[in-house]
């Protein structure tokens, strides 16, 4: 007999169904789904991590394809990066060269995984003709106001001369050459995100359910939308100090007021006496990063700026601090501090001995005592016309004092930013602006797009100097200004590579569109997402920028939808020994070598097989080999069918009703269990049909029986969603058509769901002779079949001739011979 060998099940279907087209949509007429995975960026070669992700968006696409969808399944690569950059200036070479040849090779090692992706599709962020169209979208986001520039203070490293991110500054210095960081002022392209921050919010209405909520949680987190008031002070002999609060109920327990130390407002405010104080302490600050700011635990750091305001309810007179736990950018830059009710504020009045004030009575021990804050509901005290109200009751009065004052009013303030999209870095889309004398900023006229990136500038001249290496390709910056002709210059930065990202899913509507961003009507066939896959490390900035760009194009009229997915399913990580795979740990796990030792669909069913998709998977748990044997297992159905086996059978006439039911359950209950994302539990069933079905031929029925074939062709659909090449040969062994992946579900057999089944007795004479699993609706004509075929009574019947049949369905047959 045949073996199953993967080496040449996969030998026989590589590179099949690309030539074949199988995966391209047909486009006629059928309903659609789309199903898109981040795409990857082309660091080297295709990793465990794409393995994993990729292997569960096939199962829905592959699940869509057998429920009889048009399915469009694209791949592109989000090819532009500093990884590619760095890899140029470290060869001598163009960031092209390794970028494109990166993506040949994880290319092929993504087909012979053998996903079900439409290649003629194919994008890449780093073509002209796809950055052409960034920059398009950059320019109607500009005319529309979204997309402006200005000077805004970066993490400098003096010693590589480049801007750093938040994250890259550790302990003050560089991550990487450790010279001390300091801020810069730089002039710097925004997108206007800020302007939807409410529909950011509001719209994940449509996304819950669909999202897991911990992506959502993260969103609202980041968008940070606080309800409160703005609350102007008057300070003594000098201008208003408006401050934000969620608080205004707590105006009397204000002991103190603190501003930014960074900001320009504590510069104004400081008294002479003590403004080197402050420069210096300005100073110190600089070398801390922003998220070392934030972090509570930090001790409180500030000064007395030698100035006081007044408290616009009660006249109080308040002295006013600078500190680095007051942040410039948030709010107003400065706040009223509340030291009862507010754990940063009580922690700076015990640091520096301000006095405390309860306001709010919650029954808790005195936050001056315990040095705990008590930020939660109560009965207010020491306030006046207040005292007495709820916490609720409180705010709202308090905010209707102030307006009737005219010294404040209530407001909502977000945490989101704009977002920075400027980069002074080689490898990305340029961005389409030149810079006149005359006429300032002028957009690259529409026809001129692509502006290219120049082909000439390799190796060290793509180091980072400061400014963009963009700068230093005189000829590529010297330009005429489109509006007046005078001689201008081109905007030397370029973009954040997720500007790319947050629309590349709209161009693989129709990829090949030259002569517009994408096809309006294809865009609204395939749109939005219905699966969008990836990692939970894009739960803010990708999926929000995304999000953000959808709604922006909504608005120009672009696209007829407001969110760009449906769903989302974040894959968890696939880990080794319980730790994520690192070179420092050395436990990283090599794709290739696993493909070459357990074969491609013993990897897949690994992965699928090994937890539900949104757990990590840690491969040291798991076995390939034992997933390898369960596929050899179902590929021997198919031999055994093929070899005993007569096509055209009836399983309707088979009496293996044990099996038919246990088939068309699995089938039945797969279909939910892929809608409900539970990947891993198809897997499982699977495993029991291919099993039982072995059984029930061992068991007397046969490879020859229809119901062995129906079980086994249900197994080859199943393992279609995850062991694409086993399934194929399967099908083919059964003798049909390739290819497997439209097959379609089986149609379920109600009748065989029920879920009750009875033990028939069967009698020969009177005597019992075998007793029958079936169906508790079984027909009388059915039953007397299931008798007839059951072969312990052929046995006893011998030749002898079967007179009557006496049949009470579902419990009894008595055969009656002679
Ligand atoms: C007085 C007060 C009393 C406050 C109280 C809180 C509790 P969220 O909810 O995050 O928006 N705040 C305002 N601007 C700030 C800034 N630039 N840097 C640091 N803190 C700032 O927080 C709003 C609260 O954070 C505001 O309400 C303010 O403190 C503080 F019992 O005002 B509150
Ligand atoms: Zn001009």
């Amino acid at each position: 007999d045949a073996e199953y060998s993967f080496a040449e099940v996969e030998a026989r279907w590589a590179g099949w169904w690309e030539r074949a087209g199988v995966f391209t949509p047909r486009e006629d007429g059928s309903p659609r789904r789309t199903v898109v995975d981040m795409f990857p960026y082309p660091s080297g070669d295709l990793h465990m991590g794409h393995a994993e992700a990729f292997a569960m968006g096939d199962v829905m696409a592959r699940h869509w394809l057998q429920c009889g969808y048009d399915v469009l399944h694209p791949i592109g690569w989000d090819s532009f990066g500093l990884p590619a950059e760095n890899a140029a200036i470290k060869r001598d070479a163009h960031p092209a060269d390794w970028t494109y040849r990166n993506i040949e090779t994880q290319k092929r090692s993504f087909q012979r995984y053998g996903i079900a992706v439409d290649w003629s599709r194919e994008l890449h962020t780093s073509d002209p003709e796809y950055y052409r169209w960034t920059q398009w979208l950059f320019q109607q986001l500009y005319r529309r106001g979204l997309a402006y520039r200005k000077d805004s203070p970066v993490n400098w490293c003096p010693q590589d001369q480049t801007v750093l991110a938040n994250e890259q500054v550790v302990d003050g210095a560089c991550e990487r050459c450790g010279a001390e960081v300091t801020k810069r002022t730089l002039n710097q392209w925004y997108f206007r995100i800020t302007e939807y921050a409410d529909a950011l919010l509001d719209d994940m209405d449509q996304l819950t359910g669909h999202w897991p909520d911990r992506v959502l949680a993260m969103q609202r987190n980041w968008i940070g939308r606080s309800t409160g008031a703005t609350v102007r002070f008057q300070v003594e002999n000098g201008p208003e100090l408006p401050v934000f609060t969620t608080r205004p109920d707590t105006l009397h327990g204000a002991t103190f007021m603190v501003v930014a130390a960074d900001s320009a407002l504590a510069l104004e405010l400081v008294a002479e006496e003590h403004r080197e104080e402050l420069e210096q302490y300005r100073e110190q600050l600089k070398k801390v990063s922003d998220i070392e700011r934030q972090a509570t635990d930090r001790e409180k750091s500030g000064l007395f700026l030698g100035r006081h305001a007044r408290n616009p309810l009660t006249g109080e007179r308040l002295p006013i601090w600078a500190s680095d736990y007051v942040l410039s950018d948030y709010g107003t830059g400065a706040i009223m501090a509340v030291p009862a009710h507010d754990q940063r504020d009580l922690d700076f009045a015990r640091a520096m001995e301000l006095p405390v004030r309860v306001v709010v009575d919650t029954g808790e021990e005195d936050p001056a005592v315990s040095g705990v804050a008590t930020a939660g509901e109560g009965t207010l005290v020491n306030s006046g016309e207040l005292d007495g109200l709820g916490k609720q009751e409180a705010i709202a009065r308090a905010i209707e004092l102030l307006a009737e004052r005219g010294t404040g009013e209530g407001t909502t303030t977000y945490r989101l930013r704009d977002w920075l999209l400027s980069r002074q870095r080689f490898w990305g889309t340029p961005i389409p602006v030149v810079h006149c004398q005359d006429c300032g900023e002028v957009l690259v006229p529409e026809e001129q797009l692509p502006v290219t990136l120049p082909t000439d500038l390799k190796g060290e001249q793509l180091a980072p100097k400061g400014q963009s290496p963009l700068a230093a390709a005189e000829d590529w910056v010297r330009v005429d200004c489109p509006d007046c002709g005078k001689p201008a210059r081109r905007d030397t930065d370029t973009m954040d590579t997720f500007v790319d990202s947050s629309w590349y899913f709209l161009r693989y509507a129709s990829p090949a569109e030259e002569s517009a961003v994408f096809d309006a009507q294809a865009v609204g066939q395939w749109l939005p997402v219905d699966q969008y896959v990836g990692g939970v490390e894009h739960a803010i900035l990708h999926l929000l920028y995304a999000r953000f760009f959808t709604k922006a194009l909504h608005d120009l009229g672009l696209v007829p939808f407001t969110e760009p997915f449906r769903a989302l399913l974040n894959q968890g990580q696939v880990l080794n020994g319980g730790k994520a795979m690192s070179k420092s740990l050395g436990n990283g796990v090599d794709l290739g070598e696993q493909l070459e030792q357990f074969g491609v669909d013993a990897v897949r069913t690994t992965m699928i097989f090994a937890s539900p998709p949104e757990d990590d998977v840690d491969w040291a748990d798991v076995s390939p080999a034992a997933a390898g044997r369960f596929l050899a297992r179902a590929w021997r159905l198919a031999r055994d069918v093929r070899e005993y086996g007569e096509p055209g059978g009836d399983p309707a006439a088979s009496s293996a009703t044990v099996l038919r039911q246990a088939t068309h359950k699995t089938v039945h209950e797969a279909r939910q269990l892929v809608e409900d994302g539970k990947f891993n539990v198809v897997v499982a069933k699977t495993m029991e049909l291919v099993n039982l079905t072995r059984k029930q031929i061992d068991g007397g029925v046969g490879a020859a029986d229809a119901a062995v074939r129906e079980a086994t062709e249900a197994v080859a659909v199943l393992l279609s969603l995850y062991a694409p090449y086993t399934a194929e040969d399967m099908w083919a062994m059964l003798g049909h058509e390739p290819s497997v992946v439209r097959a379609g579900w089986p149609t379920v057999d109600q009748s065989l769901l029920v879920e009750d089944t009875v033990t028939a007795v069967v009698q020969v004479k009177g005597k019992v002779r075998d007793q029958l699993q079936v169906a508790a609706d079984i027909t009388e004509e059915q039953l007397e079949a299931a008798a007839r075929d059951s072969e312990k009574v052929q046995r006893f019947i011998g030749d002898a001739e079967i007179v009557k049949v006496i049949v009470k369905a579902p419990r009894l047959v008595n055969l009656v011979v002679r």
